[in-house]
């Protein structure tokens, strides 16, 4: 019926549960909910949704717990009377990197589902091999060597795919496969993405991997947005007929198949939409939409990413990924492990504890601080690498001092993350011309003002940290307007009718320039950490 409410639904496959939002046309949520994988399916026996093994640097999760979970959540739906008969288009996110393996039957198998059954019964032969490789795995140290030695190197690397050989990046892992497991590599007829797998189940055919989340496997030549022939030949045989078409992220991978209309109430010709990786999902539910709009997500690990016009990929940090809502855009990646558990740290030794008593060390002491530099490497750190932990403090001078006061070591945190971010940022090309902060360090004013003075751009705040779901949601409707229109729509046309975000703080032009004149200098000091 055409006055009928038009609904959206975004679907993100997590390291650590399956979570669906629905959304309507104006992009109100009507309806959430989410599974834990530890929690709700633990006869899988995960630990935060993976399995580490002996070795501490393989890391997997069983395949077929992902199909059980969208079996639970639709349960659950159907339960909550969810309201899955509106439902026009659904699109979704994946963890990134993460592979699964599938058979030979798997394709036959997945079109003929029979609406009397779960999923998890009818699909557990489809896999040639079980426990899929995920992000957290850093078991392919020889591989990256391999294929950046095969491609001419790390910069060449990055130059080629948007990012030097990662361990995590999915054509390092295949290479490991096919170098240890011959017989189950021989045995894949297709090998997905998470973010092609769970939309494979929805349509009943192998998906299409999407160019955003293709980015992030090493495999793809980030400017054609195909696979480069010889990132392919250094990796594995025959692998373009495994890995299947890559499209764009609004592009459709099919229609929903007839178990879903058979079971729960989907009517037949839903539109299923490429899914993307979660980090690309969250740009779009971040609502990023020209270049210079970046998103600051503070939490445990600190992630910075941001909408770029042109690729300028870097060997020494970051990653570019084809951009997930602008088919001739970039988008960028900052991943940091010192966010949250650092700045605790110097809390419970600086400040008593009390995040009231740190924003008041910061309140007494001077933008800058009196040119003092600390680096706190809680934990080994991705950007830049820094593999030995410790606390590197500097003074005005430059000479290596053993301690700061505690205000100095306070403000030294917080102006030391965002001067990273402000360095290695401009190393991958981003320009801040407005900041969307997020996630649960983003309540944090004193910080929020540093951020900002620092990056020298606005900042607002998205209330909801876990932006992936949503912007599956809004992808989905993004890829049926589309289909709709016969080609592309801009995204910023379905935004339209989004509330504006808050805006919370505004640039100070003096203390920028205290930032600006201090950033080589942070550059120089940080030159010398990573040396050790
Ligand atoms: C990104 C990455 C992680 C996963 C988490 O490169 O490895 O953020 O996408 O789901």
């Amino acid at each position: 019926m055409a006055d009928e409410k038009k609904l959206f639904l975004g679907l993100d496959s997590s390291t650590q549960g399956l979570k669906c939002t629905i959304i309507d046309e104006a992009l109100n949520t009507v309806y959430e909910r989410a599974i834990n994988f530890d929690r709700d399916l633990p006869r899988f026996g995960t630990k935060g949704g993976v399995q580490v093994a002996a070795d501490g640097l393989t890391v997997t999760s069983p395949a077929l717990m992902w199909v059980a979970a969208l079996d639970l959540l639709l349960e659950q739906m159907r339960a909550d009377k969810a309201p899955l008969a509106l439902v026009r288009a659904i699109s979704g996110s994946g963890q990134q990197h993460g592979s699964v393996w599938l058979n030979a039957k798997a394709e036959s198998k997945l079109r003929n589902l029979q609406a009397d059954q779960p999923l998890e019964t009818q699909l557990a032969d489809i896999f040639s091999i079980a426990d899929s490789p995920v992000w957290m795995d850093s078991s392919t140290g020889a591989q990256c060597a391999a294929r950046e030695k095969a491609l001419g190197g790390a910069q060449a690397v990055a130059d080629l795919t948007g990012s030097r050989a990662y361990e995590r990046f999915t054509g390092n892992q295949i290479a490991k496969i096919h170098e240890h497991q011959p017989a189950a590599f021989a045995a894949t007829s297709r090998i997905a993405l998470v973010s092609s797998f769970i939309p494979s189940l929805l349509i009943g055919g192998f998906a299409p991997i999407d160019a955003s989340d293709g980015s992030g496997m090493n495999l793809m030549d980030i400017r054609r947005k195909t696979w480069s022939p010889a990132a392919l030949d250094c990796t594995a045989p025959g692998l373009a007929a495994k890995l299947g078409p890559i499209v764009a992220s609004h592009e459709k991978a099919g229609t929903l198949h007839k178990w879903f209309s058979q079971r729960y109430g989907f009517t037949a010709d839903v539109q299923v939409i490429a899914f993307s990786g979660d980090n690309p999902n969250s740009l779009a539910g971040l609502r990023l939409q020209d270049p210079g709009d970046v998103a600051i997500s503070l939490g445990t690990s600190d992630t910075v990413f941001g909408f770029l016009a042109e690729a300028r990929p870097s060997a020494s940090e970051g990653h570019i990924f084809a951009n997930p809502v602008a088919p001739d855009a970039y988008m960028a990646m900052l991943c940091y492990k010192n966010g949250s558990l650092t700045r605790e740290f110097i809390r419970d030794q600086s400040a008593g504890g009390s995040w009231k008593a740190y924003a008041q060390h910061l309140e007494a002491s001077p933008v800058g601080n009196g040119g003092c530099i600390g680096f706190y490497i809680r934990d080994p750190e991705i950007t830049p690498p820094i593999l030995k932990t410790g606390i590197w403090r500097f003074d005005a001078a430059g000479k290596p001092v053993d301690r700061f006061e505690p205000a100095q070591d306070c403000r030294a945190v917080y102006e030391g993350q965002f001067l990273s971010m402000r360095l290695h940022g401009r190393n991958v090309g981003f320009k801040p011309h407005r900041i969307l902060a997020t996630g649960g360090a983003s309540v944090d004013m004193s910080l929020i003002r540093v951020m900002c003075n620092v990056l020298g751009a606005p900042v607002f705040v998205a209330e909801k940290a876990d932006s992936a779901s949503l912007g599956a949601a809004y992808r989905a409707l993004h890829g049926w307007r589309c289909l709709k229109a016969g080609g592309f729509v801009s995204f910023g046309e379905i935004l339209k009718t989004a509330a504006p975000f808050k805006q919370v703080a505004t640039p100070d032009a003096g203390a920028h320039a205290i930032y600006t004149a201090m950033l080589e200098r942070y550059a120089e000091l940080e030159k010398r950490v990573v040396k050790g």
